[in-house]
């Protein structure tokens, strides 16, 4: 008998409630076996024939719905919606033409998203486990148990002295001011994020070189020629939407060319003038070659190079000696008259050209530098700032002069963990706060610190994050490493399924917040999500939760939470905002959805602008250099401009206040962790791919267009069109290894080398997945996407039709049953069709680069072998 069943039997004389027809039933106080497991979540009765109807269809009153403007969170572009609700039901999402990004257009995902609020799968209760960890026993608890447990195990943990015992671990969540507020508040600085996960490398060294901003917004609608190196944005893309469609406009209006580097045919390569393969992880090989090209020719923006850099030409120019079309193509594997070539085509379009990234060329050991390098083509281009360029605005989030936070603010506390900031990669946290989140486990593990209570928000941390099911999984199982865990979901993922406490959340569709990101326009604008319905039963936005939490945690804390709810509290923010056409500045967002300062300027030459007399008051300039520093609101002396040609102008927001072509910060940085390191941004060779034998391959990873990470496969739509995910196994290959489209094949994996994390080369672990034998990837790549292979969260997520959901609560009362997912599940293997997918992050190993932290997804070593 399974350990899940004895402790049915041992409670069956007691309360508890089996299976899905208890669930509309369940009572507060009652308690309820759920069946997440793959053999427990078999359809309960035999299979019948798939309904072919599905749910009936309902003609839509569209002239007749309500309009309400809110803020999509299918994917962190946040594009301005507008939700139709007719009859207090949300019938359609559109784009918010207000929404300077966006405007009118949305993905697939943005219009798939109407079905998150009223699917089934929803969370609806607070549930408490009982029973052991993991075990999947839950009992309904009152908002008011759930608030009063929380709060007495967090003020203990002040009590104690050790706020830091504390942590909340986010994904992408959008709730950062109440989240830094109420942590905070109690003097933990331990908020872990994803960010070390997703776009660490990228930011950095947009802030190591340009320093304004870790997130530049490249002006493609003016722009002649784009490089791309490893950015998806037909498909994926933090900010997809807003950059595709100037893009194609781009191409249309300019002629645009685009040329691609993606070790595979993505739909943006296959959408490209030119697509190139590059060995993984040599782009910033290639970036170096094409400067190298360009500076030999001496046709780039000189002016540019000599005012506005860190450096001068004859020292660039040796630094790029080596790194010729030659010695690159030799790593790459793009043959240098293609590396000359594109380096003349592109900066033949100067300043109307720009060279950007995404995660296929950061997301690597040394895609910190591979970045670097690609930005300073920008620079040699001329085109920082430049319309067509690679341009940026002042600010890529929510403008706090126009936003401020309502009084009293908690200050920052003052201690440090290793948790938060590990050491051993000095520049995660040196601009802003990005962790290096995908060490948290093996810490904990390590005991390199401890928690009491372990606060998990749109975190799929066993699905998504490196040795998810493995490392992730065995910590978050352990009652000692995480005492306590609460987990605000909205379905029962795998990460709620490991909680002690289940806190079912309001969806994007349903709550309230302020957001941003960068504009594209190149001016001031945030947006506000407000609930286009109400979320069902009991469900809260967690940011509710904060403030009832921190409402009861003593007059030291309450203090910061004196408004009535996260509404109040998002009103407080928009009281200085002008009011515009309507009563106040909060009713303003209302009814726009959008505050987007369009008086002001573009920040076009934002480097160039004049200080104002106001900023240089009280300013001292430092005669050697130019520099002008001024003490800040907190005393601390601080540059803010730079004297050039007898004019105070604002500069960059490098130290140097210059476009830092090298860096101080990085060579101290690396010099702290005894890593050898000029500055400047060397071709950094990926310790594990060197002397790579014959029967070693590159195992990486990608993203659809029509998934979002581990948020969007419980959504049916979605999953509909994408629910399976062989690997990509190169045409060449394949046939020399006897491979063929359909085979199993079984992958096994390594261990890193270098200066990151257990760098020992040794075997992960093996999985076996599918083929799918393709010309369109590189020769000695394989990629697995990911989003699927989901054993939680609900049917259309794991491919397992039949009755009502798998998850707690369900309630037919409240929410509808669904026929398609009863009996038209036609992925489900029940059926015959091809289930779920694959996870492949089990093994995948964690990764941080050296110095920056970001893990290095498109590294790994793996081998293969046909079963
Ligand atoms: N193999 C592979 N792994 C990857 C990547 C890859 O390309 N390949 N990409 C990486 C990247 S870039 C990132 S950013 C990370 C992202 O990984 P995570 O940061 O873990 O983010 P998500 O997968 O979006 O987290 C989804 C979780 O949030 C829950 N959720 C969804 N909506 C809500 C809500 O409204 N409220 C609450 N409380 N919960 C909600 C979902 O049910 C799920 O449990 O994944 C990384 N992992
Ligand atoms: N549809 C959709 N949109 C999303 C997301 C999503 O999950 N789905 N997630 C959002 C988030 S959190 C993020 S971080 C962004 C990510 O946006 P992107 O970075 O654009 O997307 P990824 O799929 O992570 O990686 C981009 C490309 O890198 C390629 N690649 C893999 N290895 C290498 C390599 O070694 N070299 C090169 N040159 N290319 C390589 C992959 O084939 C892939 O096409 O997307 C955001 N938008
Ligand atoms: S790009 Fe992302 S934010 Fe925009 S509509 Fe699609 S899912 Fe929503
Ligand atoms: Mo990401």
């Amino acid at each position: 008998m399974s350990k899940q069943l004895q402790a049915l039997e041992v409670n069956r004389r007691g309360a508890l409630k089996v299976g899905i027809g208890a669930l509309a039933s369940l009572a507060v106080g009652e308690t309820i076996l759920l069946h997440p497991g793959e053999a427990a979540a078999q359809p309960a009765r035999p299979p019948r024939r798939p309904n072919v109807r599905g749910t009936p269809k309902v003609p839509h009153n569209y002239k007749r719905a309500r309009k309400i403007t809110s803020v999509c969170l299918n994917c962190s572009t946040v594009c301005g919606i507008v939700g139709y609700v007719d009859n207090g039901k949300l019938i359609k999402i559109g784009g918010n033409p207000e929404d300077p990004n966006n405007g009118k257009m949305l993905c697939a995902k943005g219009q798939a998203g109407v079905v998150i609020s009223t699917y089934p799968e929803r969370l609806l209760y607070p549930l408490k486990r009982v029973g052991r960890r993991g075990q999947g026993t839950w009992r309904r608890i009152t908002w008011e148990e759930a608030y009063a447990d929380i709060a007495k195990r967090v003020r203990a943990c002040i009590d104690a002295g050790h706020p830091e015992h504390v942590a909340i671990h986010i994904g992408r969540s959008r709730l950062a001011d109440i989240m830094g507020r109420f942590l905070n508040a109690i003097g933990s600085p331990v908020l872990l994020n994803h960010r070390a996960l997703c776009s660490l490398n990228k930011r950095a060294a947009n802030y190591a070189t340009i320093g304004d901003v870790d997130w530049e917004s490249v002006d493609a609608e003016r722009c002649k020629y784009l490089l791309n190196f490893g950015s998806n944005f037909y498909e994926a893309h933090q900010g997809a939407i807003h950059f595709l469609k100037r893009v194609i406009k781009g191409r249309y209006d300019n002629g645009c060319k685009l040329v691609t580097f993606d070790v595979r045919l993505s739909n943006t390569a296959g959408r490209s003038d030119e697509w190139h393969a590059p060995f993984p992880g040599t782009e910033g090989a290639v970036a170096l070659a094409l400067a190298n090209t360009i500076v030999a020719d001496g046709n780039f923006d000189r002016d540019f190079m000599t005012t506005w850099t860190n450096t001068t030409v004859d020292a660039l120019s040796a630094f790029l000696k080596p790194y010729t079309p030659e010695w690159a193509e030799k790593l790459s594997g793009i043959s240098a008259g293609d590396i000359r070539r594109i380096a003349r085509a592109f900066i033949r379009e100067r300043p109307r050209c720009a060279a950007f990234t995404n995660r296929g060329s950061h997301a690597h050991y040394n895609g910190f530098n591979n970045d670097r390098a690609v930005i300073l083509l920008n620079a040699l281009a001329g085109s920082i700032n430049q319309p067509g360029g690679y341009c940026y605005a002042e600010s890529a989030e929510i403008p706090d002069h126009l936003f401020p936070m309502p009084a009293p603010v908690p200050a920052a506390p003052k201690i440090r963990t290793d948790l938060e900031d590990p050491p051993e990669w000095p520049l995660a946290n040196r601009w802003q706060k990005m962790r290096v989140g995908q060490i948290v486990y093996a810490y904990l593990k390590q005991k390199r610190a401890r928690l009491q209570v372990y606060f998990t928000y749109t975190l799929a941390s066993p699905t998504t994050w490196p040795e998810g099911r493995s490392l992730a999984v065995e910590v978050l199982r352990d009652e000692k490493l995480i005492p306590f865990h609460v987990c605000s979901d909205v379905v029962y993922s795998e990460t709620a399924h490991y909680a002690d406490l289940i806190l079912p959340d309001a969806t994007y569709l349903e709550r309230w917040g302020l957001d941003a990101r960068n504009n594209y326009e190149l001016r001031t604008y945030a947006t506000l999500r407000q609930p286009l319905v109400p979320p069902p039963a009991e469900c809260v936005n967690f940011a509710d939760v904060l403030i009832q939490v921190g409402k009861r945690l003593g007059p030291e804390v309450s203090r910061y939470f004196d408004f009535r709810n996260y509404e109040d509290f998002v009103r407080l923010r928009c009281r200085q905002l002008p009011k515009g056409d309507s009563a106040d500045g909060f009713a303003y967002m209302k009814r726009h959805g959008v505050y987007h300062n369009t008086s002001e300027p573009r920040s076009y030459d934002l480097f160039k602008r004049p200080l104002t007399k106001a900023q240089l008051d009280g300013s001292r300039t430092d005669p050697q250099t130019g520099i002008i520093s001024k003490r800040n609101a907190r005393g601390v002396e601080e540059a803010i401009g730079i004297t050039m040609n007898a004019q105070a102008l604002r500069g960059f927001k490098t130290p140097s206040r210059k476009f830092e072509v090298h860096s101080q910060t990085v060579a101290q940085a690396a010099a702290r962790v005894k890593i050898d390191d000029d500055g400047w941004p060397h071709y950094v060779p990926i310790p594990a791919h060197q002397n790579l034998p014959e029967d070693r391959f590159i195992l990486t990873t990608f993203k659809w267009n029509v998934h979002t990470q581990g948020r969007t496969a419980p959504q049916k739509y979605l999953t509909e069109i994408v629910h399976d995910n062989p690997m990509w196994i190169n045409a060449a290959t394949a046939r020399r290894l006897g491979i063929r489209t359909g085979d199993t094949v079984e992958v096994t994996t390594y261990r890193p080398r270098g200066r990151t994390f257990d760098p020992t080369g040794q075997r992960i672990g093996s999985a076996r997945i599918r083929a799918f034998v393709t010309e369109g990837i590189h020769p000695r790549v394989f990629a697995v996407s990911n989003s699927l292979g989901h054993l939680f969260g609900g049917r259309s997520a794991a491919a397992r039709r039949g009755p009502r959901a798998e998850g707690p609560g369900f309630d037919p009362k409240i929410l509808s049953e669904d026929a398609d997912l009863t009996t038209n599940l036609w992925w489900s293997q029940a059926d015959g069709g091809k289930g779920a997918g694959f996870n492949v992050n089990a093994i995948l190993p964690i990764q941080p680069a050296p110095i920056t932290g970001m893990q290095a997804w498109f590294d790994t070593v793996c081998s293969i072998r046909k079963v």
